[in-house]
């Protein structure tokens, strides 16, 4: 590797940086088969128990990592749960919320949406999946005195390490469900967490379980989720 080219700006110390260029044509083969294999992802209800190395799980969290944030606050924290009495616990915590909501809480309409999906209460997969990963959302900071730092931008900048995340628990050849149980607060006490940390998603992963199917659905096409202005 060459030395880094560095100088300040401002006062500021920045490295000079150049991104891998290809050929208009090599782009085209290369961003078509990236979305071929994106679009090969799949939203897993079914999970087998086979263990997945941990090396796997840091790497994924790594590349998630990478994502952009405002200010580089990088506002999120991975919980990884492989701990079977923490994985009960929070199962036994996600149903019983799941459970309001499927018998009352959720709409006719919303109950109606989610009928094609076939999902309801009963959440085994959170006992099953070799590992859960929970994403936290950090609403503030503190300083060296305990005082209150501002974050800022978090929920776009944590939305954006978690599809990251889903980008990279795919490319490794995993699965995954972006589960939301609702209200999620029962993981920060689970998981005891501290009062700036927020839950925000709560991802099984590992293998698909043997002979699994998922909801025949389309993706919309290009011309239904673009607006071009030439
Ligand atoms: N959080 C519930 C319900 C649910 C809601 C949506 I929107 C989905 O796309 C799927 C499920 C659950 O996890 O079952």
């Amino acid at each position: 590797m060459n030395e880094k080219e560095t100088k300040l700006i401002g006062g500021y110390p920045y490295v000079r940086y150049s991104h891998v260029h290809y050929e208009p044509s090599e782009m085209v083969e290369r961003s078509n088969s990236f979305h071929k294999w994106l679009d090969t992802r799949r939203s897993v209800r079914e999970f087998s128990d086979k263990p997945v190395p941990k090396e796997v799980i840091d790497n994924i969290i790594r590349s998630a990592s990478t994502a952009p944030s405002g200010a580089h606050k990088q506002p999120w924290t991975f919980c990884v749960v492989s701990n079977s009495e923490i994985k009960s616990k929070i199962r036994e915590a996600a149903e019983k919320e799941e459970y309001e909501s499927y018998n009352g809480r959720m709409s006719e309409s919303w109950l109606k949406d989610l009928q094609p999906l076939g999902t309801d209460w009963h959440k085994p997969f959170l006992e099953i999946a070799p590992y859960l990963i929970i994403v936290f959302k950090k609403a503030y900071e503190f300083g060296p005195n305990s005082e209150k730092l501002n974050n800022y931008y978090v929920n776009e900048s944590v939305g954006l390490a978690a599809g990251f995340l889903l980008t990279a628990i795919h490319d490794a050849g995993l699965v995954t469900l972006t589960h939301t149980p609702s209200p999620m607060n029962f993981l920060t006490k689970i998981l005891d967490r501290p009062e700036n940390e927020r839950p925000f998603l709560l991802l099984p992963v590992g293998y698909e379980a043997d002979e699994v199917y998922v909801p025949d659905l389309t993706r919309k096409p290009l011309d239904q989720v673009v607006v071009y202005y030439e």
